[in-house]
């Protein structure tokens, strides 16, 4: 403990700190709640970077300040309220007011303001899905017109050719002898290749832009307020230019599986049309506004794309040994992928049914 709260001593923080302790869940960075004595004080997020992960701190630091500090001139420019909820706010080192992280000579850290009364969610109502739909296409919204250039902070992290591509090696290499009783699933996955890479496919035509887009809108990287209303939008290391698709799809792989992302029952797993129209409805509400024809019809798409690029990656990891997520047992990686393909057949199966919908939103 002392060894962190030396690192917080480092940034420009008011009060004196009373507690730090371990906060959330997330697989990637680490992450602790800094409590300060007083009331009067406000408590703080620590958060080390995951630098084997996210190898340019330095850019994806730079990304996030120029996203926060846009999205805060315009709340400003709004005359929203209570901003310091709506937009996360980065605390700067103390002996420089220009960096908002600290290299310890191991790892990399950085300090936000905590938002006081307010929630995460992993599982959301139809409700809560449009509240959210709202939210990432106003997200999205504010962004379009950023004046700064961000780079990928990830390089091809949502390029479906470059997924499959990482997906043949690991075919190839079979590193630790899994292919043999797993060829069945390589084989269904390949068979979608070429349909899957659609979104790269419009963009070299030049059919489909780049946008600025958060890439992880798992339904839990919101926060709501205590009356259920949708306050920001956090765990913005991944804010990078993609494809719309990204943010629409990751929501409705997490929010729209009636099971869980590594259900081992995969009768429990299935696509949920209900929240797919809240999200949808709330969605289009925000977004409509700069989206093109091209982007709004291939939605459904989109939402299968994500179960399908999400099974490619946890089984590439799961031929390699393991080496990327994290997994609670040997089969993780396995079962991960097994439920990931459960929600792409049952959203595949839906696809009809959600175009017409998008046809009707529109009309
Ligand atoms: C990772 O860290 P977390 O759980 O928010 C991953 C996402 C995957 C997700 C699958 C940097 O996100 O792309 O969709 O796991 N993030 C990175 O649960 O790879
Ligand atoms: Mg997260």
């Amino acid at each position: 403990m002392n060894e962190l709260n030396d690192i917080v001593a480092r940034f420009a923080t008011k009060g004196t700190i009373d507690s730090i302790s371990p906060l959330g869940n997330g697989l990637i960075n680490d992450t602790y709640i800094v409590r300060t004595q007083s009331p009067d004080t406000p408590d703080y997020v620590l958060q080390r970077i995951n630098h084997h992960i996210f190898t340019d701190v330095e850019g994806l630091q730079r990304n996030i300040m120029a996203v926060t500090t846009h999205i805060r001139r315009k709340l400003t420019a709004q005359g929203t309220s209570d901003i310091d909820r709506k937009v996360l706010t980065f605390i700067p080192l103390a002996d420089n007011p220009e960096k908002t992280f600290y290299f310890d000579g191991t790892s990399y850290w950085r300090m936000m303001l905590f938002i006081p009364e307010a929630d995460t969610f992993d599982v959301v109502d139809t409700t809560y899905s449009r509240f959210a739909g709202e939210a990432f296409g106003n997200f999205q919204a504010m962004l379009v017109d950023i004046p700064d250039t961000l780079t990928e902070t990830i390089p091809d992290f949502h390029n479906m050719e470059f997924r499959l591509q990482q997906l043949r090696e690991a075919i190839d290499t079979d590193a630790v002898g899994r292919l043999d009783s797993v060829r069945d699933i390589a084989d269904d996955l390949l068979r979608r290749a070429d349909h899957m890479c659609l979104a790269e496919q419009l963009h070299r035509q030049g059919l489909l832009p780049k946008r600025i887009c958060h890439c992880d809108t798992k339904v839990n990287n919101m926060m709501f307020d205590r009356q259920g209303h949708v306050l920001c939008v956090i765990d913005l290391d991944t804010v990078m230019p993609s494809y719309i698709f990204s943010d629409y799809g990751d929501f409705l792989r997490t929010a729209a599986n009636t099971g869980a992302e590594d259900d081992p029952d995969l009768s429990r797993v299935n696509f949920n049309m209900d929240i797919f129209r809240a999200f949808t409805e709330g969605y289009l509400s925000t977004a409509s506004a700069f989206l093109t024809d091209i982007e709004i019809q291939n939605l459904p798409y989109a939402a299968t794309l994500f179960p399908y690029m999400q099974a490619v990656r946890f089984f590439a990891d799961y031929l390699n040994g393991d080496t990327y997520y994290k997994t609670t047992y040997p089969e993780h990686n396995l079962v991960r992928t097994q439920a990931q393909i459960r929600l792409l057949e049952s959203a595949e199966a839906s696809l009809p049914a959600m175009t017409d919908f998008i046809a009707q939103c529109r009309s």
